[in-house]
């Protein structure tokens, strides 16, 4: 079966106010969607329930994190149970600004996808190399790392579930999209890497996108490549550009 296109819209902490946010979901709800992709679109959370209120129904939403535990003293945080609670279908996890910025490491985010999966949600996975490692020939050993915790955690049923986000961290916000073979060899090697380690049929149904400064303008050339299933967006989700990436394949 093909693999569906998937465009993810990654808020981050922006834009600033619940007005600019209604105003995105407008752009989106008075667009012609391309009905073949999913769209999912991850604000901040406190936006989550609004934005889901305010959004066309074939447009989801996730949150760009959750805790491990369902409930509990876990001052700041919230739990997969209660995403699921409020009809919240997905979440991002291991973005690399929460492995970078909040030191999150690969054994918790496969302790967050597990207790994810197991209240329901659906789940961005994102794994990427920084700029020091690509040049020293490590890309495919760190995404392989980042992965590894992750097969251990999941049952071969649990992959549906899994969208995983390839974002190399020097292409992120930076305006430096990785070049169609850059991503293409990246994403090959990944689906190769599930294929090894868990079975053939999920390296080939698994959703694998790409994620790291893309726009209107790289999106068409990066969706030709086979292996790239759709794209995990940042910067330009809060531009109207953004309704072009949906349809970057028509
Ligand atoms: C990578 C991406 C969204 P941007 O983090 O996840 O952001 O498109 O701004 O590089």
């Amino acid at each position: 079966m093909p693999r569906q296109f998937f465009v993810g819209g990654n808020f981050k902490m922006n834009p600033a106010t619940r007005e600019a946010k209604i105003a995105l979901a407008k752009t989106l709800n008075d667009a012609t969607i391309d009905q073949s992709v999913e769209v999912v679109i991850a604000p901040p959370a406190i936006y989550l329930i609004p934005l889901q209120e305010a959004l066309r129904k074939d447009v989801k939403v996730a949150a760009q994190n959750c805790y491990f535990k369902t409930n509990g003293a876990f001052t700041g945080e919230i739990s997969p149970a209660m995403l699921a609670d409020s009809n919240i279908p997905y979440v991002i996890l291991g973005h690399s600004e929460r492995r970078t910025l909040f030191h999150e490491t690969s054994q918790e985010v496969a302790q967050k996808t597990r207790a994810a999966l197991d209240a329901g949600l659906s789940v961005i996975l994102c794994v990427g190399e920084t700029l020091a490692q690509r040049e020293a020939g490590e890309t495919a050993k760190v995404v392989e790392e980042q992965l590894e915790p992750v097969i251990a955690a999941l049952k071969p049923e649990d992959w549906s579930k899994i969208v995983v986000a390839y974002e190399p961290v020097w292409a992120i916000g930076t305006g430096k999209v990785a070049s169609p073979a850059q991503a293409q060899e990246a994403h090959l090697n990944t689906r190769s890497f599930l294929s090894s380690k868990i079975s053939k049929e999920i390296g080939e149904s698994t959703r694998i996108i790409y994620g790291g400064s893309v726009s209107g303008g790289n999106c068409k050339e990066l969706s030709t490549q086979p292996d790239i299933d759709g794209f995990l967006v940042g910067g330009a989700s809060l531009k109207p550009e953004f309704v072009n990436i949906i349809n970057s394949r028509q």
